[in-house]
């Protein structure tokens, strides 16, 4: 379809103008010089493309290009190129398995990290895919989580399994994998609430829903995946951390990619933890999110444009 990396470059436009403006009014026409290659690698790593990452790139660059002439397109290429490089390593497309069913996928994150919308997406793109799908209202911790995820399922056509706020999470996520299990339903999505009042009673109820879900199939979860909120910057790596310690995550999804300034730091996450990203949130819509596409995401995120086929 053609527009979707419009789509996708408009969504970064924030990130990039920060880069892109950083490169303008560093470079017309010279040759590459220390001065430059400084205050190049200033503007990634405040671009949160992280400490490695940066330090990485202009040596690259460095090896590549010192004292020769260069332009800020040529740049701008590198870049893209070296930043997709690293981007490519994480770049896996989302599978559900057939010989799963319920294929079960736990959301886990911060709260406001666009979980709920995130249970809400997928369920949708599952759909179109002509798949059963149903999705458990986990976050039973604030009033008003299990009613949002409840309007979202009327919305799209989507059954979600329910309970009273303040319903123990771990027995309300029993008994839709149990409904799911019995309906044969190909997916099942499982919400989860993101803040309790500390780390411990996050990880016990996490935990306790994650072995819930194991009892009654012990290949699931099939896939965990992390929400993160791109507009967070740098914190988003002690979310990943914090997470991981907790539970098994199989991979990532980054949301409010359209609204963050700091949408770089997905570079600096995938060269640290490797962790697939799969998704990417551009938007509040049921329709918002897009599969993560490393070259794309690169090209975007330096302002530029991509010829031809646009892998979709
Ligand atoms: N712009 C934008 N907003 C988003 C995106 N994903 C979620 N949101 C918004 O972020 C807020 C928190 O989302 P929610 O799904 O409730 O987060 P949760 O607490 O992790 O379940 C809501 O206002 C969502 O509409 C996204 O990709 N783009
Ligand atoms: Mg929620």
């Amino acid at each position: 379809m053609a527009g979707w990396f419009q789509n996708l470059k408009n969504s970064l436009s924030k990130t990039s103008s920060k880069i892109v403006q950083g490169l303008t009014s560093l470079i017309l026409k010279r040759k590459l010089d220390q001065e430059i290659l400084d205050e190049l690698e200033e503007i990634l790593i405040m671009s949160d493309l992280g400490v490695e990452v940066s330090k990485t790139l202009i040596a690259n660059l460095k090896a590549l290009k010192f004292d020769q002439e260069i332009t800020l397109e040529e740049i701008k290429l590198f870049l893209a190129e070296e930043i997709a490089k690293i981007l490519q390593n994480v770049e896996q497309s989302f599978e559900i398995k057939e010989e799963s069913k319920p294929f079960i996928i736990m959301m886990v994150g911060v709260n406001g990290a666009g979980k709920t919308t995130t249970v809400a997406k997928l369920c949708k793109l599952f759909k179109n895919q002509n798949k059963t799908v149903k999705c458990i209202a986990g976050d039973t911790f604030r009033a008003a989580g299990s009613a949002q995820l409840d309007m979202w399922g009327t919305r799209i056509g989507v059954e979600v399994v329910t309970g009273d706020s303040g319903t123990d999470p771990a027995s309300l996520v029993y008994r839709g994998v149990q409904s799911a299990m019995s309906a044969k339903d190909d997916v099942l999505v499982v919400d989860t609430a993101g803040r309790l009042q500390n780390n411990a009673g996050l990880m016990d109820e996490l935990g306790k829903i994650y072995r819930v879900i194991q009892k009654q199939d012990e290949t699931a979860p099939h896939e965990v995946l992390l929400v993160l909120d791109a507009t967070v910057g740098q914190n988003a790596h002690s979310q990943v951390e914090l997470f991981s310690k907790i539970v098994k995550v199989s991979g990532l999804v980054i949301a409010k990619m359209d609204s963050s300034a700091k949408a770089g730091v997905i570079v600096g996450l995938a060269q640290k933890f490797k962790l697939p990203i799969y998704f990417m949130g551009l938007g509040e819509g049921a329709e918002d999110l897009e599969e993560f596409k490393a070259k794309e995401f690169s090209y975007g995120l330096l302002g530029l444009d991509i010829d031809g086929d646009t892998k979709r």
